[in-house]
């Protein structure tokens, strides 16, 4: 099915509908903690959304919503579950450290079955969370932008950054775009002071989906998914053409946060931009 990615102006509202809304959008993961938002707030971005986890969703919502379980570890159903899709948001997979059978099955077998299954049924445009782990490994005195070395912090890291390989390996030989947005900690607020400096807002979050759907000639971008906290470590210059303009900022939540005990200066979440889990495993010893 051709269906035509349109943007509107940047300016516009994040929760505006499209002009040209998308027949069928598959979303992944809509049972965890982003997928449930957004479940919400792409019901206007496409016809009919397709939902789907393999953990419970729920009754469809109505004739515009499609409730489709599956394990993204298994091949077939995955192939299944893309058919019909003219573009995907692909939220599924482990999304902690894990010890690495877990992440092979769900997030690295699972991102090579839902991008054979993209080539497979015509799928057009994808939209890749990604992870701030992918770069866990710098300090967070270093600013670096889309292009910076990667430095995965762990088995999860990895995975997300296989994932953004995948993405330019089907952008490159079948033409599929992909926006892999590298979220960086994207909760109703923040929990603690490294997420002053990650923090997403939902309504960010949305914004950035929206604009990684409609914008066209995308390629494969990679893009950091923050707000406009006052302190950021990422630079997203490179990605100016998604039109991304976060409205939201942590700055509201400082003073709560700075109430917490302080954090040792040797504390992994105070060195790294990883925080945490940059000191997670080994596992199985
Ligand atoms: P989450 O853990 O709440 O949701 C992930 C969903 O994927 C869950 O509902 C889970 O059941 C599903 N899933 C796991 N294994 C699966 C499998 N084998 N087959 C099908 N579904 C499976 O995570 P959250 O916070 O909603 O994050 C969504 C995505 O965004 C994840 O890919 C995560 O790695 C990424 N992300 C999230 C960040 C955040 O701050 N929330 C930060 C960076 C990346
Ligand atoms: C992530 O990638 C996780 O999925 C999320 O649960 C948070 O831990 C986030 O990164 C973060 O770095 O705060």
């Amino acid at each position: 099915m051709e269906t035509t990615l349109t943007a509107t102006p940047s300016h516009a509202a994040p929760a505006d509908a499209p002009s040209q809304p998308l027949s069928r959008l598959l979303l992944t993961g809509a049972a965890g903690g982003l997928g449930r938002v957004l479940r919400e707030r792409l019901r206007p971005f496409a016809r009919v959304l397709r939902v789907s986890d393999i953990a419970p969703l729920g009754a469809a919502s109505g004739a515009q919503e499609e409730v489709a379980p599956c394990d993204l570890a298994d091949k077939k159903a995955v192939d299944a579950l893309v058919a019909g899709c003219d573009a995907v948001v692909h939220l599924g997979g482990i999304s902690v450290e894990r010890p690495f059978e877990e992440i092979l099955e769900a997030n690295i077998k699972g991102v090579f079955h839902l991008y054979e299954a993209a080539r497979r049924h015509g799928v057009k445009r994808v939209v890749f969370a990604s992870s701030n782990h992918v770069i866990g490994f710098y300090r967070q005195d270093e600013r670096i932008d889309a292009r910076a070395p990667r430095r995965p912090d762990g088995y999860y890291g990895l995975s997300k950054s296989f994932g953004e390989d995948m993405a330019q390996f089907y952008w490159d030989r079948y033409g599929i775009e992909t926006v892999s947005i590298r979220i960086g900690s994207s909760f109703p607020e923040p929990a603690n002071r490294r997420m002053l400096c990650t923090w997403l807002s939902h309504g960010d979050l949305t914004q950035l989906v929206r604009q990684s759907l409609f914008t066209p000639g995308v390629g494969h971008t990679v893009v950091y998914g923050v707000s406009a906290n006052a302190q950021v470590w990422w630079d997203n210059r490179a990605a100016a053409h998604l039109g991304f303009a976060p409205q939201d900022s942590s700055e509201r939540f400082r003073a709560q946060i700075e109430a917490q005990p302080p954090v040792a200066p040797n504390d992994p979440s105070a060195i790294y931009q990883g925080g945490a889990f940059t000191a997670q495993g080994p596992f199985g010893d």
